[in-house]
């Protein structure tokens, strides 16, 4: 009866990595989310010894529900990537493609994202190789501000924040990432008591459409 979900992967270079951190994690379709560092050479980098790397968000989602494309439309709407804006390589635009399919699509949508404007796109496609996991403390960054909600919904450890995918929607949603209709339809699958509900909600609409996340 259960079909098994065959989760994928998708990691994009953004900008700062707790905005991706938030902006994916909320996705209807997002299993879980990460950041790290990627795309570079150096060896086993930092936050504070980076390197030639950039900051990524890792996404591991289903299939069925979200497409790749879908999650690609998010990607360019969410940071910048053309040539006027002077980007550190850092916070530079980046798809790692995980399969074939990914490259093709990524590229195509490239190629429309460019026909959309006059600048040129900097968005490097490259594939994802090796990527390396930032530190705890910027694991489910905006979460991390609300010792109270870690605490009451049991994500009290390192490695629970950064594989939970409760964790995933709940620092979405504290930032003000996702609609307020997509909140309230998806609050009932959280699991959440009423005070946690409502905890939650506050910051919902109070964060809503600050749209930075960093
Ligand atoms: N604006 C943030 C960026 C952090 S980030 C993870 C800061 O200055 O700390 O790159």
């Amino acid at each position: 009866q259960f079909k098994e979900i065959q989760a994928k992967h998708a990691t994009f270079g953004m900008g700062c990595f707790w905005a991706g951190d938030c902006l994916f994690g909320v996705l209807p379709g997002v299993i879980r989310t990460c950041v790290g560092y990627a795309g570079g050479q150096k060896e086993s980098p930092t936050y504070r010894d980076i390197g030639d790397h950039t900051e990524v968000v890792n996404i591991e989602y289903n299939p069925d529900v979200i497409s790749y494309a879908q999650l690609l439309s998010l990607f360019w709407e969410n940071h910048e990537y053309g040539l006027t804006t002077k980007i550190k390589r850092q916070y530079m635009s980046l798809i790692l493609y995980h399969d074939e399919e990914q490259k093709l699509i990524a590229e195509k949508s490239r190629e429309q994202e460019q026909r959309k404007r006059t600048d040129l796109i900097l968005t490097e496609i490259r594939k994802f190789e090796k990527f390396y996991l930032a530190e705890d403390y910027h694991q489910k960054y905006r979460l991390r501000n609300h010792p109270w909600l870690i605490e009451t919904t049991g994500l009290t450890s390192d490695e629970v924040l950064r594989n939970s995918p409760l964790a995933a929607k709940l620092n979405g949603y504290i930032a003000g990432a996702g609609t307020i209709e997509q909140f309230a339809k998806e609050l009932p699958n959280l699991g959440l008591t009423e005070k946690t509900a409502q905890y939650l909600q506050k910051y919902v609409i109070e964060n809503q459409g600050n749209g930075l996340y960093c």
